[in-house]
């Protein structure tokens, strides 16, 4: 009898160790395949190419190498003739790893420098009011933009606090927050608590909102699941289309936003480190510069095969080629060494672009010509909802390609974060942030386009930092 019970304890002890080593391969096996399935295999693009030859078709011919002029200064001008070509301004050579490497460092070398006030202007003249003379003070024609929900309440106050702390407490320049519906009384209520800066809160007029009628709703589903497959996020959001849609175009002409010129956007739980002791919006009035930025980084090659593409078709339009300014920032927005796969997937635009959740800047430069007679050919093209073209992409691509590139100002003195990217000024007055920190996640490192704006689009630079 006993000997049969340990017999048994013995059995049983040997199928208990099956059972966990059994669970133990199932798991093994389970996280094997959906480590495989949330894995993307970007370097075969073949079937997203497919996808997306709806654009390239009758639009994008790669510029040919040999073209005069394309070798010394990397674009040709000239009607049905525009091109544009990466000629490696400083040489830089190596694998992609090597030339993130050298950017980093180029990165990093800037901020070792203490980053003062801009020396392009006498900063003196554009100090903050007394502030019980603040009621007086001529302020410029400018406003702080928020496009937000009613649900975000929360986050857009926190973000408005660090705002008025760092800067608009000392200017009180006024907010102007819109939306797609009416903003609650609730939240009206909770933003004045924030600052007493004048507020006007704006619902969008439909038609600078909504999906145009023409996007064909069976391809703009087919599009949107193929990249929802390419695990790209907020691609099945059709709300996130028409945001991306009309903060690229439209949000200038919204009727409230006639009566200003320059505006600074905030987002919700975005922060702000240093304390700005100068009028921003003077600043750029003085010197004339129409767009400051704070980050510079890739974006998902994925969501915009076909921006450039179609853009080059543009070009080539017509008498368009008029439009592109020659000191434009072409070889930033045409690098392809640290990340040549985006490149590659683009058509030849390296997605550098400017994080636009901030962005200080002029819209008199929307407004005009040259941009918005190609967003007009951009949102008919339909890309803004068969990809999932950004605001900030196409601001940027917009601003290199039609703006002296002396004109567009990244503001080392402003310490941002909007997660998971920040910069991080190297200033006295700055608090809470690593200096020179570009991401809280190491390895989003790679993502940072500024070594190559500091590089190629900089000139000069002694004389404005
Ligand atoms: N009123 C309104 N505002 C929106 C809508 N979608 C986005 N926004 C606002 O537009 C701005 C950009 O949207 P986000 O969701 O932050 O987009 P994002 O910065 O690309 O994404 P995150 O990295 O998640 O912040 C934010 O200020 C949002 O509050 C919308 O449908 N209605
Ligand atoms: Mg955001």
């Amino acid at each position: 009898m006993l000997m049969i019970s340990a017999l048994n304890l013995k059995l049983s002890k040997i199928a208990l160790v099956i059972i966990v080593l059994f669970n133990l391969v199932v798991a093994i096996v389970l996280m094997e395949y959906f480590w495989n399935l949330s894995k993307i295999d970007y370097s075969n693009t073949t079937n997203w190419k497919e996808i997306s030859g709806y654009f390239n078709k009758e639009g994008y011919k790669p510029a040919k190498i040999s073209t005069p002029g394309l070798e010394g200064s990397g674009y040709v001008l000239e009607p049905g003739n525009v091109q544009f070509k990466f000629i490696n301004p400083k040489a830089k050579s190596g694998s992609p790893e090597k030339i993130l490497q050298d950017n980093d460092y180029v990165y990093q070398e800037m901020f070792k420098n203490k980053i003062t006030e801009p020396k392009d202007m006498d900063i003196e003249t554009i100090r903050p009011p007394d502030p019980e003379k603040i009621n007086s003070y001529q302020r410029a024609n400018a406003t702080i933009i928020a496009l937000v929900r009613n649900s975000e309440v929360s986050g857009i106050g926190r973000s408005i606090q660090k705002f008025e702390k760092s800067f608009n407490g000392k200017f009180k320049y006024p907010y102007t927050f819109i939306n797609d519906a009416p903003f609650s009384d609730k939240f009206k209520a909770k933003m004045r608590k924030f600052s007493d800066a004048p507020m006007e809160f704006v619902e969008i007029p439909r038609q600078l909102w909504d999906k145009p009628s023409f996007i064909d709703s069976e391809k703009e589903k087919s599009m949107m699941l193929a990249l929802a497959r390419h695990n790209v996020a907020y691609a099945m959001k059709p709300s996130y289309h028409n945001m991306c849609r009309f903060y690229s175009g439209n949000f200038y002409n919204v009727p409230e936003l006639q009566k200003y010129k320059y505006y600074w956007r905030i987002e919700p739980d975005v922060k702000f480190y240093s304390d700005i002791r100068y009028d921003i919006f003077k600043y750029l009035q003085g010197t004339g510069k129409v767009y400051g930025f704070t980050v510079n980084l890739y974006d998902i090659d994925e969501t915009l095969t076909t921006l450039w593409p179609e853009t080059l078709k543009y070009l080539n339009e017509d008498d368009n080629f008029k439009y592109v300014n020659e000191n434009g920032a072409f070889q930033w927005l045409l690098e392809n060494q640290q990340n040549p796969k985006k490149n590659a997937n683009t058509g030849g635009y390296s997605t550098c672009h400017f994080w636009s959740n901030f962005e200080i800047g002029d819209m008199d430069f929307f407004r005009g010509e040259a941009y918005n007679k190609w967003f007009q050919h951009l949102d008919q093209s339909g890309g803004f909802y068969y990809e999932r073209w950004g605001d900030a992409p196409v601001h940027s691509m917009g601003l290199a390609l039609f703006a002296d590139k002396s004109k567009i100002h990244w503001f080392r003195d402003i310490g941002y974060f909007h997660d998971p990217y920040l910069n991080c000024p190297n200033s006295d007055s700055t608090k809470n942030c690593k200096i020179g920190t570009f991401s809280r996640w190491k390895h989003l490192n790679d993502q940072n386009c500024m070594g190559s704006w500091i590089d190629y689009s900089m000139e000069g630079m002694e004389k404005v930092y």
